[in-house]
C-alpha cells in the first residue's frame, strides 16, 4: 500500500482515533504524536486513544499530555482508527472491539499481523517515525518553514529515531535514518536536550533496582546468554510495577562474549519476556515460540501460568536450539 493511499483515507475522513502499542515506547509515542500534530493542521479532527498514560521522560513532546489514559476506545463518529508502531492486534493501546470502522496499521515490525484495511508495514524502517515522517511530508507538511508546527513535529520524530536505535547504534541505522534526521536537527532543535530528557531523567527507585538486577545477573549456554529476573516482590518493595526495562537489558548485552541478553519479569498477565541480540541470533523467532514477536534483535513473548524458573528453563532450551549450541 501506498502513502498517498493513506493520505486519501485521512482527507476523506471526518474523526480520526490514533494510537500505538501498549507500554509505548519513544517510538510508539513520537510517530504517533508527530502524525497527530501534522493531522490537525490540516483541518483534521484527530485524538488519542490509549490506555495507558504517557512516561515521565517523553512528557517534553507537543500534544503529550493528551496521553491521558482516558480515552480507551474509539469515540461515535470516528470512521479511521490509525495504529502505529505495533505487530498484534492485541497489543494495541486501545479497545476496539465495538469499532467496526477502518483501521490504518502503520508499523515496522517484520512480524506484523496484518490486522488493518491498509497496512503499510516497513521492516527496513528503524523506527515507525520514518513512516511517519513520509506521511506527514505527503499531508504537506514543509519542514523549510521552520514554525512552531514543524519543530515540534521534528522534536518527536527526533525522538522516535534515537529511541528505536539506540542513539543511532543499532543495526537498523540506514543512511535514511540519518537523512531524516539530518532534516530535523536542521529546525534548531535542541537534540542534547532530547538526550536528556529522554535518558537523564530515571527515577531514584529505578536506579536502585537496576542495581538489585545486576547484582543479579547469570550467565548461561557457555557464557553466551546474560540471564536478569525481576521478581513481582521487588517491583512492589520499589513500586515500579510499570517500569520500563529496555535500558537494563541493554546493560546485560553489554557484558564481553554474550550474543542474548534475557530479562525475565513477573507480573500480573505472566512472566513478560524481552530478549536482545548483538550479532546474528533471531530473536524474534524464539519470542515467536512464545506466541510474541517483534525484530531480529530485539523482541519480546509473554508466558502464561507458569514460574520464573520454568520460564526461564524454556528459554534456554529453545534459544539452545536457535543458537545450535
Ligand atoms: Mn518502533
Amino acid at each position: 500500500m501506498s502513502i498517498t493511499s493513506i493520505k486519501e483515507e485521512i482527507v476523506k475522513s471526518k474523526k480520526i482515533g490514533l494510537s500505538f502499542h501498549t507500554s509505548p515506547d519513544g517510538d510508539a509515542i513520537g510517530s504517533t504524536l508527530s502524525l497527530l500534530r501534522a493531522i490537525r493542521s490540516i483541518g483534521k479532527e484527530a485524538y488519542i486513544i490509549s490506555r495507558d498514560v504517557i512516561p515521565d521522560n517523553l512528557s517534553f513532546l507537543a500534544l503529550s499530555e493528551e496521553i491521558d489514559g482516558n480515552t480507551l476506545e474509539p469515540d461515535s463518529n470516528t470512521d479511521l482508527v490509525i495504529v502505529l508502531d505495533c505487530g498484534n492486534i492485541d497489543r494495541i493501546s486501545a479497545h476496539l472491539d465495538n469499532y467496526d470502522g477502518k483501521i490504518i496499521n502503520i508499523d515496522h515490525h517484520l512480524s506484523n499481523e496484518q490486522y488493518g484495511f491498509i497496512n503499510y508495514v516497513d521492516p527496513t524502517c528503524a523506527a515507525t517515525a520514518e513512516i511517519s515522517y513520509l506521511l506527514i511530508k505527503e499531508l504537506g507538511i514543509d519542514f523549510n518553514k521552520k514554525t512552531s508546527l514543524e519543530i515540534d513535529i521534528a522534536k518527536s520524530i527526533y525522538t522516535s529515531l534515537v529511541t528505536d536505535t539506540g542513539s543511532f547504534r543499532h543495526s537498523n541505522v540506514t543512511k535514511r535514518t540519518h537523512l531524516i534526521a539530518s532534516e530535523v536537527i536542521e529546525l534548531g532543535i535542541d537534540n542534547s536536550k532530547i538526550h536528556s530528557n529522554l535518558f537523564d531523567n530515571k527515577d531514584f527507585n529505578k536506579v536502585k533496582l537496576m542495581g538489585c538486577i545486576l547484582a543479579n545477573v547469570e550467565l548461561a549456554l557457555e557464557n553466551k546468554v546474560a540471564v536478569m529476573q525481576i521478581s513481582k516482590n521487588i517491583l512492589e518493595n520499589f513500586n515500579l510495577i510499570n517500569v520500563d526495562t529496555s535500558d537494563i537489558i541493554s546493560i546485560g548485552l553489554g557484558i564481553k562474549g554474550v550474543e542474548v541478553a534475557l530479562l525475565l519479569k513477573e507480573s500480573e498477565k505472566g512472566i513478560k519476556v524481552s530478549l536482545r541480540s548483538k550479532n546474528n541470533v533471531d530473536v524474534r523467532k524464539v519470542a515467536e515460540c512464545y506466541g510474541g514477536g517483534g525484530h531480529m534483535k530485539a523482541a519480546g513473548a509473554i508466558q502464561k501460568d507458569l514460574d520464573l524458573e520454568t520460564a526461564k528453563s524454556n528459554l534456554l532450551k529453545t534459544l539452545k536450539e536457535e543458537m545450535k549450541l
